[in-house]
């Protein structure tokens, strides 16, 4: 990374680091060394992307919902799940590249989304741990991103942050709700989370020491924390969450350990990681194929939003 920096003025990379020690945040029109863009670039879209392409495991059931009152919350949730997406495509727009060149990397497979969403979702149980676990997920690293160095991403954030913790209970209540039943909803709750636990840790990306991006965005302070402490503070905070309820995570190394004052966990499956990376994980084609499709469908919408757009500023500009 050093040697591609070397195109930059000295002068100007020198005062754009005391900016960001001096945690003042860097805004669209700002000077920025172009790896820090191209960087924002490509960790902003490849959120935005897990926003939208998380929809798709929940809504495989919204049509079965056990009851009006979870299909409604469940649609709430799904909603802003779209929501952020929207967010933080606008934040990625103000970093000079549009939205349908985003949308065209994901099509092409240029463009990464979270790989637990190439799970399948195949019970009602599966709705609780997304909630519970991968918004539970989502929210440790958010919480840290909310001060990331660049404002229209923090900005995004902050909002992002209130609805998912929303979420997360949401999730919480489901599993809670299952374990207070039959012998067969506490082990379809089990079942759940023994599916999603691995890919939820697998979330924070590599460890550190494979982390290819994560020493320059910690400099730049578009990380804030790195995956290993962020993973760790997630395990720490979930396992007592799940013995509340009467479940057990799926590792039999998860004990308490006093002398690091955290809970140990067995190694994660790399192999799995990366390959579900690459385009080989369960439901990796079916997601992107599904976004393909419901983006050309859409394309009459876009288009007659934009002609609605175009009427109105038309009519603006002769009254
Ligand atoms: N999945 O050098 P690092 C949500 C890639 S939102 C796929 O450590 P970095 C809401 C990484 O891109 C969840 N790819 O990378 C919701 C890089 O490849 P590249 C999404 C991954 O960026 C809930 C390579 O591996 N949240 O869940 C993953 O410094 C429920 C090397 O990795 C965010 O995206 C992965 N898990 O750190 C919605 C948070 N991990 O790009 C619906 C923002 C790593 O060079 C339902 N992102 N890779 O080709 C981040 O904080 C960071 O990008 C990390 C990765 C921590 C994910």
């Amino acid at each position: 990374m050093a040697h591609e920096l070397e195109n930059e003025d000295p002068i100007k990379l020198a005062e754009f680091q005391a900016k960001i020690d001096a945690e003042i945040k860097i805004e669209p029109k700002d000077w920025m060394p172009e790896k820090y863009r191209q960087n924002l670039v490509r960790q902003i879209s490849q959120h935005a992307h897990s926003e939208v392409i998380g929809m798709q495991p929940e809504g495989n059931w919204v049509s079965r919902a056990p009851s009006l009152r979870s299909k409604k919350i469940l649609m709430a949730k799904i909603q802003d799940e779209g929501g952020h997406g929207l967010y933080l495509y606008c934040a990625a727009e103000t970093l000079g590249v549009t939205r349908d060149q985003y949308i065209k990397w994901l099509h092409e497979g240029k463009a990464k989304y979270a790989s637990v969403f190439n799970y399948p979702s195949p019970t009602w149980a599966d709705m609780g741990a997304i909630g519970w676990l991968v918004d539970g997920a989502a929210i440790v690293n958010q919480v840290s991103l909310q001060r990331t160095s660049y404002g229209p991403y923090a900005r995004a954030m902050v909002r992002i942050c209130m609805e998912e913790s929303f979420h997360q209970r949401q999730g919480y209540e489901i599993m809670d709700r299952l374990m207070q039943g039959s012998e067969a909803q506490r082990k379809m709750a089990q079942d759940a989370l023994d599916r999603w636990w691995w890919p939820s840790l697998m979330m924070f990306g590599p460890h550190d020491a494979d982390s290819a991006h994560s020493s320059q965005s910690m400099k730049w302070k578009i990380k804030r924390e790195s995956n290993d402490d962020l993973r760790q503070q997630f395990i720490d905070k979930t396992i007592p969450q799940a013995e509340l309820i009467g479940l057990k995570v799926p590792d039999e190394k998860a004990i308490w350990n006093p002398e690091t004052n955290h809970y140990d966990f067995s190694d994660i499956d790399w192999d799995e990681f990366w390959n579900v990376i690459k385009g080989n994980g369960p439901c990796n084609k079916q997601r992107l194929d599904h976004h393909i499709k419901a983006h050309n469908d859409g394309e009459w919408v876009r288009k007659a939003a934009q002609a609605y757009a175009m009427k109105q500023n038309n009519k603006l500009q002769t009254a």
